[in-house]
């Protein structure tokens, strides 16, 4: 189906459709790792680019491929690929766009990793990077230099909420010819379309709301222009980060419910954001979709609803947070988001357990905050959940 003028929810639905031969409603699943030639010349006018038959799976396939175009056609972008997962996705646009000697300006509190990456591997091949606080707009213009190829924006960040005026950015950086990349993991394009507010590259870990069943890790990359995605789908054939067929089938499957799930999780993050800032167990709350949130109206102008991840700090510190973490029974205790089951963690006596104390709050993670990614439950039911668990503090 052409889905050229048509509204998201039907993008959503249709736009990278397979019209296989049997007429089948959903895309199939490819699970082949090759593909016949007819005869040799037909291999030979492949492997040239005369014809853009498929030919081996790390290359291209066509259940990968229905699922890169849904994503590209939702992001507004010229075509997508999909990864393994969100990291590949992220090294890939790194390895790309980067080389030796080139710099890198990055949001401060992007996901540990996305940092990491860059500290630990890429520095060994000279690649100079800068992590900057980019809500302050002034601080992103003084930061660039001769050498800076690349400004890679989260917002929101995770796990601090912080947002980044991605106009702004795209703005201060076309004067510079510098390429934006946004990880839009947080919001999707259901709630924020950075290729339309000017950046070139927008990055999901597919594993969280575009896929949104906690059952499958991915990534996906989608770029504006031919240029930026031929390079990016080069680095992506050699450095081999793609997705598998049945990855790909599963995320064709749950991305379809996308809007749904965004729309209610949203409106219960809302109501539980509003009961957590009125809480006496609770020192604050960071939520777009709060006043008291410092960019909330920027999120009120850059995305079309708030979101599902909410991080509050809690009175009591560090005991108080192993206190919520033990007494949640309708949350789970567990790391990630985006999947229909509310998840819920407590990074100082989790996943930053290892992390020295002071490390830990230059990254804003104070020993009481929590991280709570909202599902799709009643949100009564959240409610009272949480109530049960802050009375035991
Ligand atoms: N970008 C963001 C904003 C993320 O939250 C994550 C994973 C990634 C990239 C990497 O994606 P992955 O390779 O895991 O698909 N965030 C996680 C989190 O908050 N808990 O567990 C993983």
């Amino acid at each position: 189906m052409d889905t050229k003028n048509k509204g998201f929810n039907t993008k959503l639905i249709h736009s990278g459709d397979y019209e296989d031969c049997f007429g089948s409603v959903v895309t199939p699943i490819y699970q082949t790792s090759t593909f016949k030639f007819k005869d040799a010349g037909h291999g030979g006018d492949c492997f040239s680019g005369k014809s853009d038959d498929y030919i081996y799976t790390r290359m291209g396939n066509p259940t990968i491929n229905s699922l890169e175009c849904k994503i590209a056609d939702l992001e507004n972008g010229y075509r997508g690929i999909a990864f393994s997962s969100g990291m590949a996705a992220v090294s890939t646009v790194y390895m790309a766009v980067l080389s030796q000697g080139a710099h890198v300006l990055s949001t401060d509190a992007v996901y540990g990793p996305s940092r990491a990456v860059l500290e630990r591997d890429f520095s060994r091949f000279g690649v100079e990077y800068s992590f900057v606080d980019t809500s302050k707009i002034e601080l992103v213009e003084k930061a660039i230099k001769p050498n800076t190829k690349l400004i890679y924006l989260e917002t929101p960040t995770n796990p601090t909420i912080m947002l980044t005026d991605i106009r702004k950015i795209a703005d201060i950086a076309k004067k510079y010819g510098i390429l934006v990349c946004v990880d839009n993991t947080f919001s999707t394009p259901y709630l924020q379309k950075p290729l339309d507010l000017g950046a070139d590259i927008v990055l999901h870990s597919i594993t969280k709301f575009i896929n949104g069943h906690a059952d499958i890790v991915g990534g996906v990359v989608v770029a504006k222009d031919k240029d930026v995605y031929d390079n990016l789908r080069k680095t992506m054939t050699f450095m081999g980060g793609n997705m598998d067929p049945h990855q790909a089938y599963m995320v064709n499957r749950g991305v379809k419910t996308l809007s749904l799930r965004m729309e209610r999780s949203g409106k219960s993050a809302q109501k539980i954001a509003e009961y957590l800032e009125k809480h006496p167990k609770v020192e604050w709350v960071r939520y777009p979709g709060l006043k008291s949130h410092p960019h909330y109206e920027l999120a009120k102008k850059q995305m079309t609803g708030f979101g599902s991840m909410i991080s509050f700090e809690l009175k009591g510190g560090f005991k108080a947070g192993e206190i919520l973490m033990n007494n949640v029974k309708v949350a789970a205790l567990a790391v990630s988001l985006g999947g229909v089951e509310s998840l819920i963690q407590h990074p100082a006596s989790m996943t930053h357990a290892g992390v020295s104390k002071e490390a830990r709050n230059n990254a804003g993670i104070s020993d009481g905050l929590v991280r709570y990614a909202v599902g799709i439950e009643d949100v009564e039911d959240l409610i009272d959940d949480m109530e049960n668990a802050l009375r035991k503090i």
